[in-house]
């Protein structure tokens, strides 16, 4: 049975494709609400009817971006939850499931915030790559505790999302320079800490994250700067426990050089790979609400909340 789609769900979908809603966290969060908007819109006079037009706003909004893996945590958290026999029961307990998850999010940054927290001292330094909201709450939960920091901020070519990082950071009146991804090692003996967040992480402690993060890691281990990651327990990934890996998206040519420039260049070939996979040995820490745990063992934490199976049930009946 095909299902009907809300234009507003269709809407939230484009905007995550386009980046508008963006960062792992912050699509979780949209992609709840999206289907509390698809439940509360859908006139389906059946209770078949109604898991079948969910099912189809669950299907758009996962094929917008495929790794930040918050994203299907997010679906496969209604459609667990969801729940009834009538088309009244089914709509509340997917309306409640999605603001039950919406209201964890922010408490587990928040907890998340605190344990990161823990690891800056006052006085310290902190290099950031991209823009992540769990990173930022460690640094803001510092600032709470009355610890002063620095930040070193990398631009994060190719969307240059290092200067949303840079905003929030002066909005704390944390003092902030910014430099060029490739300033990075120059700048990494005047840092104490690399802190970085993740779009997905694997079950044997690899963290997916945007493009650069590893190399960043690798230099960070090289002049024995300590690096974290920061990231809630949606970024977990399941299907890493059966062998599955993240996929990393390859987007527009067009963010890396315009048309014209590259006219000018002559004939290449371009490529943007949104994000990369950072391996265990070069993180020292992953920090999650649940605590901060060494990557090589966050897999008993990925066991013992999703159990050994990955299942979609947002994909409905074959
Ligand atoms: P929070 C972002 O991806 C960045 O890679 C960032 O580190 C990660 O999501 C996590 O962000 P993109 O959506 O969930 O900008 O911590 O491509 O906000």
């Amino acid at each position: 049975m095909d299902g009907e789609v809300a234009p507003a769900v269709e809407a939230v979908a484009a905007d995550i494709a386009d980046m508008e809603i963006r960062g792992a966290a912050t699509i979780a969060r949209a992609a709840a609400g999206a289907l509390a908007t698809q439940a509360k819109a859908s006139d389906a006079d059946s209770p078949d009817r109604f898991r079948a037009d969910m099912h189809a706003a669950a299907g758009v909004l996962y094929d917008t971006r495929p790794t930040a893996v918050s994203l299907p945590n997010a679906l496969r958290f209604v459609f667990q939850s969801m729940d009834g026999t009538t088309v009244e029961s089914l709509r509340q307990s997917a309306v409640d499931a999605a603001e039950r998850f919406q209201s964890q999010l922010e408490r587990a940054q928040d907890d998340l915030g605190e344990i990161g927290a823990n690891r800056l001292r006052d006085g310290d330094t902190v290099m950031t790559h991209c823009h992540s909201t769990d990173a930022l709450a460690c640094i803001e939960a510092a600032l709470e505790q009355g610890k002063e920091l620095s930040a070193v901020v990398k631009e994060t070519r190719p969307r240059n999302q290092g200067h949303i990082t840079a905003e929030q950071l002066r909005e704390w009146d944390v003092p902030v320079t910014l430099i060029v991804d490739g300033a990075a090692r120059r700048y990494l003996d005047e840092v104490d800490h690399v802190l970085v967040g993740a779009d997905a992480v694997a079950a044997d402690g690899s963290v997916i994250n945007k493009i650069g993060t590893s190399g960043l890691a690798v230099s960070a281990r090289e002049r024995g700067v300590p690096i974290m990651t920061a990231a809630q327990t949606i970024k977990l990934h399941p299907g890493t426990l059966t062998g599955h890996t993240v996929e990393i998206e390859m987007r527009d040519e067009a963010e890396v050089i315009d048309d014209e420039t590259r006219a000018d260049i002559g004939e290449i070939t371009v490529e943007n790979p949104a994000f990369d996979v950072t391996p265990p040995r070069y993180m020292d820490a992953i920090v999650t609400e649940r605590g901060q745990f060494p990557p090589e063992s966050i897999v008993t934490l990925m066991r013992e909340l999703f159990g050994e199976a990955s299942a979609r049930p947002w994909e409905g009946p074959a």
